[in-house]
């Protein structure tokens, strides 16, 4: 069979809800439970890719929700897909870019799965597709999020004993800011020399509370602030990273190579949180990475807390940066109660180490899939509150 010859047989969505190993509490949503969005892609010479498309906490986070996505694939990706020769992810994703607007979580999910497909008909590492790998391994932050400080500080020390983690981000915004600041002043003095601690306040302070908190972080040695001001003021966070001596690193701002080139040329960020569903898929973040390595913006290796399948889609295309200054924090499957691989990611020494098979190089585990899928003609379970 010729390679055009190759064609897309099915497209499928799969809803699986996993529970939280304890509650991850984000200024916008407590989450209890994730939901993962599968995309499986059958393909006429039997090879099968697999993407994601996974959000946090249903809609608080974004503007796609879990059911959003598989009913937006459903009903147009998949017909238009279809039946087209499967061997060129780039023409794939042209056309849909073209014909619909929006839903950049659903093609990042398709996208995943085309290049997973032709990485394995090629039999080389997605990372291949991309460059090629500079590293084998990417730096992993760990999220303390449990809401209580003390928790917080104990799962910090479990963390470094274990040398899992040695980076730590911790979600704030849900309280009054001075207190965040007090929360954040405890856990960075118990972790002292032996980690390093950022912040992340999901867009929930005004610019004159971040001004306030922004020299108190940095006077404790926070070393970054993750987006203290709504996304769309981008006036905001370029005058927060004039003024701050800690770094100051967009996320719910970037959605994609036009929002990162707008920051970047206003210098309005010192780093870039890169997350592939964010940027509309793995070519997106691509682009974001190349905006800002032009621009001198640092780079983020970011996640929607996705399961294994998006999580190491992410860390196919990180590991082809020419620099990921402050590490990744592809932590999310280790946020889950259940592992849907048959063997699991290799976090070690602080890191998550790349599998060297082809495409992804994970193997799902069908039937802990099919039992945790969502039926989904009973509607969504417990999301967020
Ligand atoms: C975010 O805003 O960065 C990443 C880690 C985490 O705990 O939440 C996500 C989303
Ligand atoms: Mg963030």
């Amino acid at each position: 069979m010729s390679a055009e010859q190759v064609k897309i047989e099915s497209v499928e969505t799969i809803l699986v809800d996993v529970p939280t190993i304890r509650p991850h509490r984000l200024s916008v949503a407590t989450m209890n439970c994730q939901t993962l969005v599968l995309v499986r892609i059958r393909c006429s010479d039997g090879i099968v890719g697999l993407g994601e498309g996974t959000t946090i906490g249903g809609l608080a986070y974004g503007e796609e929700s879990p059911e959003s996505i598989k009913i937006n694939i459903d009903t147009y990706f998949a017909p238009m897909l279809k039946g087209q020769s499967a061997t060129r992810p780039g023409t794939l994703m042209q056309r849909l870019r073209s014909h619909f607007q929006g839903n950049r979580f659903a093609k990042c999910a398709i996208e995943t799965a085309l290049f997973d497909a032709q990485a394995q008909r090629l039999g080389v590492p997605l990372s291949e597709l991309f460059g090629g790998r500079l590293t084998d391994s990417v730096q992993v932050a760990w999220t303390l999020a449990s809401g209580d400080t003390q928790r917080d500080i104990d799962e910090a020390h479990q963390m470094l004993e274990t040398r899992r983690h040695r980076v730590f981000k911790l979600k704030i915004g849900g309280r009054p800011v001075a207190d965040d600041v007090a929360h954040v002043i405890a856990i960075r003095q118990a972790v002292g020399e032996r980690g390093e601690v950022r912040v992340d306040v999901n867009q929930a302070w005004s610019e004159s509370e971040a001004v306030w908190a922004c020299p108190r972080l940095a006077d404790a040695g926070v070393s970054l602030v993750e987006q203290p001001v709504p996304a769309t003021q981008h006036h905001s966070l370029k005058r927060l990273t004039e003024l701050s001596r800690v770094a100051i690193m967009a996320d719910e701002a970037l959605h994609g190579p036009t929002d990162a080139f707008a920051l970047a040329s206003a210098r309005a960020a010192d780093v870039f949180a890169i997350k592939i569903a964010q940027s509309g898929g793995l070519s997106g973040a691509a682009a974001v990475a190349s905006i800002a390595q032009a621009a001198g913006v640092e780079l983020y290796g970011g996640t929607m807390l996705e399961g294994a399948v998006g999580t190491i889609a992410s860390a196919q295309l990180f590991s082809t940066f020419d620099s990921l200054q402050w590490g990744t924090e592809l932590f999310g499957p280790l946020l889950l109660t259940q592992e849907i691989l048959t063997e699991p990611l290799r976090y070690e020494n602080f890191a998550l180490h790349l599998p060297q098979g082809p495409g992804l190089g994970i193997t799902l585990n069908w039937d802990l899939v099919d039992r945790l899928r969502r039926d989904t003609r009973r509607g969504a379970t417990v999301l967020a509150s």
